[in-house]
């Protein structure tokens, strides 16, 4: 059977798991009965939470007899590493554009990546059944960037489709015919390349890996040359060539619709996953013994954000998870890091403490969320953005991209807002509707909370957008949050009256009924300075009930702290506690006389 090998690549929320839905059911991938989900890729819970993709899938179909390996891609830029080894797997690609948004920050990242590999990508405009849809002026935007990243006259002629995942049709013209997506796949089919393979015994690149509870390691790959057997012996090579294992294949594993079945035996071109052997990894090349060479492979990128877990040693420690030790906590951390080859763990240098390095906030708020899940109690450090040094021994940082659009009477604030958080600002321009498009180079250090900001100062209207640039010079100071917090001064249970007489000390952070501990933070002071309060204290009880009415006091909803809010939040000296049911807000050093010395000691340091 003829093959093919495609990647959906797009900007995130341009429509890539919805597109491959519809692909999946067209082509008759579903049995009669069998009921799917809706983008039913994303199959890991926190996928379906949040409506993201996270991991990279393979799915395949079959289209009037040609065999189509699809990978559908993430597209948040903190998984744009995962993209750019994906892209080396396939021999073509499938760009979304939303007809409305046009091309934005990871559309240029990954046409980039794209074209410098040589593809030569399929353009479908996606959503144009939305009221905004703007779909010349799109494609004209499309070309624009593709000569912008200097693609090749092959290139620059781009198929172009149009179309709406959600209603199911893609076609020639925006106008339809509006039925279905044959013009995609019959596009697939004839414009995509076979896939290239090479003489000689079995080489296959792993670029995808996963920890299966039943398989073990699972290690998905395209097989570059030869064949792969069950029970085949092999040897894996990392790519300086140095031998990482020698061990059998237990199972090849092939991708139908959205399950995997085992095969007897896939061949050169084909994409699938093995199982058997624990060592392998992400650009490891799994081979024939008597092979030496190992495929030229991506490095990994390096992280550009870490924090420290630690356990969770507050008074409330143990009450809520039941998983509390050092030791359980650096278990489920390594064993992370063997399906997870984004992230970088190491025994931090304070005690019971781990330093979790990765891609981004999103990528790390992720991994708490899902420990917190499985009942972990962590408490966790403000995210560090990891310098690096260049030959002259000069400082650097990581610079995003970040593009925000936003109402043009709020622009102001924004352009404000950034500049003091030493961004730059390279291009202004108006995005149509009232809106004005801002670009600036930022460093990644400056946009931490940066989100919140923005949506109080737009009234929710802005939309940001971010993507690792490069590490550049170290932009120097950046001031950081500006408020003090509320600690509470005792242990106990939050009482409502104490809560309201707080009021104008600034806005609280918990409800009446919260357990507090003393060194816990209860709100946000309205000045600079932290200062110690008492959420316990009640009315002083007389023996005459006065009338209810000034008993129920009405209090202004707390700041909800979610996880990211929460993490975005703290400063150096503070630790977000977390456990799986509760987000609290600490002091490092919960008594207040350590606080003070500390305190002094910092300032000594300073003079
Ligand atoms: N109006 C409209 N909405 C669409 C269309 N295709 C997808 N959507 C919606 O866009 C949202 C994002 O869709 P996804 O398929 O999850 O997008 P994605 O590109 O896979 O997103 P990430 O994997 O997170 O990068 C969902 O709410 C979809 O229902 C379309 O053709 N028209
Ligand atoms: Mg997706």
């Amino acid at each position: 059977m003829s093959l093919r090998n495609v990647a959906i690549i797009a900007h995130v929320d341009h429509g890539k798991t919805t597109l491959v839905d519809r692909l999946l059911q067209q082509s008759g991938a579903f049995r009669e009965n069998q009921r799917v989900q809706e983008r039913a890729m994303d199959s890991n819970d926190l996928e379906r939470e949040r409506g993201i993709t996270i991991l990279s899938k393979v799915t395949s179909l079959v289209w009037h007899g040609t065999r189509i390996n699809i990978v559908d891609t993430p597209g948040h830029a903190d998984f744009g590493g995962e993209v750019e080894r994906i892209l080396n797997m396939v021999d073509g690609a499938i760009v979304l554009v939303d007809a409305a948004e046009g091309p934005m920050p990871q559309t240029k990242f990954v046409v980039g990546k794209a074209l410098k590999v040589g593809l030569r990508p399929i353009v479908a405009i996606n959503k144009v059944d939305r009221s905004d849809a703007r779909p010349t002026a799109v494609v004209n935007e499309v070309f624009d960037l593709f000569a912008a990243l200097d693609a090749s006259e092959a290139q620059l002629d781009f198929p172009i489709l149009y179309g709406s995942a959600k209603q199911g049709w893609m076609a020639a013209s925006a106008d339809g015919p509006k039925e279905t997506m044959a013009p995609l796949f019959d596009l697939v089919a004839n414009h995509v390349a076979r896939p290239a393979v090479e003489d000689g015994p079995l080489r296959m690149l792993g670029t995808i890996l996963e920890a299966n509870p039943y398989l073990g390691r699972i290690v998905t790959g395209r097989i570059t040359s030869g064949a792969v057997r069950p029970n085949q012996a092999v040897k894996v090579l990392d790519r300086d060539g140095n031998v990482i294992e020698e061990g059998r294949v237990t199972k090849v594993l092939a991708f139908r619709g959205l399950e995997r079945t085992g095969v007897d035996e896939a061949e050169a071109g084909d994409i699938v996953a093995v199982a058997g052997l624990p060592e392998a990894t992400v650009s490891h090349t799994i081979c024939a013994p008597d092979v030496t060479e190992p495929l030229p492979a991506q490095p990994m990128d390096p992280p550009t954000l870490a924090m420290t877990f630690r356990i969770n040693d507050s008074p409330l420690a143990g009450t809520e998870g039941d998983k509390v030790q050092s030791r359980v906590i650096r278990e489920r951390l390594l064993r992370e890091a063997e399906g997870n080859v984004a992230l970088r763990i190491s025994e931090s240098s304070e005690k019971d403490a781990m330093e979790v390095a990765g891609r981004g906030e999103l990528q790390l708020g992720i991994l708490i969320e899902t420990m917190r899940r499985e009942g972990f109690e962590l408490s966790v450090s403000r995210p560090k953005v990891l310098f690096q040094r260049d030959a002259f021994g000069q400082l650097l940082e990581p610079i995003e991209e970040v593009v925000i659009d936003v109402d043009e009477e709020h622009s102001g604030i924004v352009v404000q807002k950034l500049s003091e958080r030493k961004a730059e600002l390279i291009e202004m321009r108006p995005s149509g509707g009232g809106r004005v498009r801002l670009v600036f180079y930022a460093p990644t250090r400056g946009l931490i909370g940066y989100q919140g900001e923005l949506l109080t100062d737009t009234r929710g209207t802005a939309v940001m957008n971010r993507l690792f640039h490069a590490y550049g010079p170290h932009k120097g100071e950046i001031q950081g949050r500006r408020n003090g917090v509320l600690i509470s001064n005792e242990a106990g249970m939050a009482v409502a009256y104490a809560l309201w007489n707080l009021e104008d000390r600034g806005p609280m952070m918990i409800d009446p009924g919260w357990k507090v501990y003393r060194g816990m933070i209860v709100g946000e002071h309205t000045r600079d300075n932290d200062l110690e309060v008492n959420v316990l204290k009640g009315k002083k009880l007389t023996n005459i009930r006065t009338h209810s009415k000034d008993e129920a006091v009405r209090l202004t909803p707390p700041i909800q702290m979610t996880l990211e809010k929460a993490l975005a939040y703290i400063n150096d000296d503070e630790f977000v506690e977390v456990t799986p049911k509760s987000i609290r807000l600490r002091k490092k050093l919960l008594d207040p006389h350590e606080r003070k010395r500390d305190e002094r000691r910092k300032e000594a340091e300073r003079v």
